[in-house]
């Protein structure tokens, strides 16, 4: 059987995630800081560490079968490759900033401007499906000080938590894209049987990470009430309690919409609530 290959990020942003993800996923192996290949010990894989720069050339020159890597750098890259999974962490969203006291109020007014980016790429087309002309200044890094020193008029960068802009005296403007990290396959390999088997493992603990797993108590009299609120995978578990008037009810909660649901049991009836984190689901 051909072992695979997975590019992931040496070190830097998605490094722990895609390690944690991976782990999750039962694969053994070390991750050594030192080393740029690892083996997978239970599964027909090898890890590879790059810069996350790297990743997509290496999987769509099947250098790498797979490759896990923020849909920024893919679109800059310009490859060729399959998206195979959206992983839910790395997000961020890649956008046009411009420093607070100033008087660009429209996106035409950055027609005759320069921006300073490291996505010029992605820039220049989202500028040109604008119709504006810009002075694309790229530059490899620190683009949030380009205005302060003068190299530009504004900056076209990633932004997550939004204090970097506003440590250095900018606002947000204009969204460009939004960004998460995501598993890439070269274009030959979606039908591999293993690689099904890893996107299936990688879905699995996705899922068990949106769901948490829940058991309360209620009175027979509110059961109805209670189960009502509760999808469960098919429909939630009803367990008798030595108490003949009382049931658990045993079932899993969607995460985003935990803290309403949480408060509806209570008035529905629900005591006794523990609430669980889920490893996997396996549909
Ligand atoms: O060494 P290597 O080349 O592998 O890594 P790198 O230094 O190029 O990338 P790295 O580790 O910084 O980021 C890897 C990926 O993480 C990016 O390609 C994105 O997909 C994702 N990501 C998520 C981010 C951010 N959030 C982010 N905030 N990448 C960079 N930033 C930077 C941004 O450029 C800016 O300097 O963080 C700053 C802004 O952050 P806030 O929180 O202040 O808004
Ligand atoms: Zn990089």
């Amino acid at each position: 059987m051909k072992t695979l290959k997975i590019a992931i990020q040496k070190s830097g942003r998605l490094n722990e995630k895609s390690v944690e993800l991976l782990k999750n996923c039962g694969l053994n192996f070390e991750n050594y800081k030192s080393s740029l290949i690892s083996p997978v010990s239970n599964f027909p894989l090898e890890i590879l560490f790059l810069r996350d720069d790297d990743i997509p050339e290496y999987v769509q020159d099947g250098i790498a079968d797979l490759g896990i890597v923020g849909e920024n750098v893919i679109q800059e890259t310009e490859v060729e490759v399959s998206y195979l999974q959206r992983l839910g962490f790395g997000k961020c969203s890649l956008k046009i900033a411009v420093p607070n006291n100033n008087d660009i109020q429209n996106l035409s007014d950055l027609n005759g401007k320069a921006i300073a980016t490291t996505y010029p790429v992605i820039l220049g087309k989202f500028l040109q499906q604008q119709g504006i002309q810009s002075d694309i200044r790229t530059i490899s890094g620190s683009v949030e000080i380009s205005p302060g020193l003068g190299l530009s008029d504004a900056i076209c960068d990633l932004v997550s938590t939004g204090g970097t802009l506003k440590s250095n005296g900018l606002k947000p403007f204009a969204d460009v894209m939004s960004s998460e990290a995501v598993l890439i396959g070269c274009k030959t390999i979606e039908d591999n049987h293993l690689v099904q088997e890893l996107i299936q493992r990688i879905q699995s603990v996705l899922r068990a990470k949106e769901t948490k797993y829940v058991v309360l108590n209620v009175h027979r009299d509110n059961l109805d009430a209670v189960t009502a609120l509760l999808p469960g995978v098919k429909s939630p578990s009803v367990v008798s309690l030595a108490e003949p008037d009382w049931v658990a009810v045993h079932t899993v909660i969607p995460e985003r919409d935990f803290w309403d649901r949480i408060s509806q049991l209570k008035q529905a009836g629900a005591q006794g609530i523990v609430v669980m984190p889920i490893e996997k689901i396996i549909l």
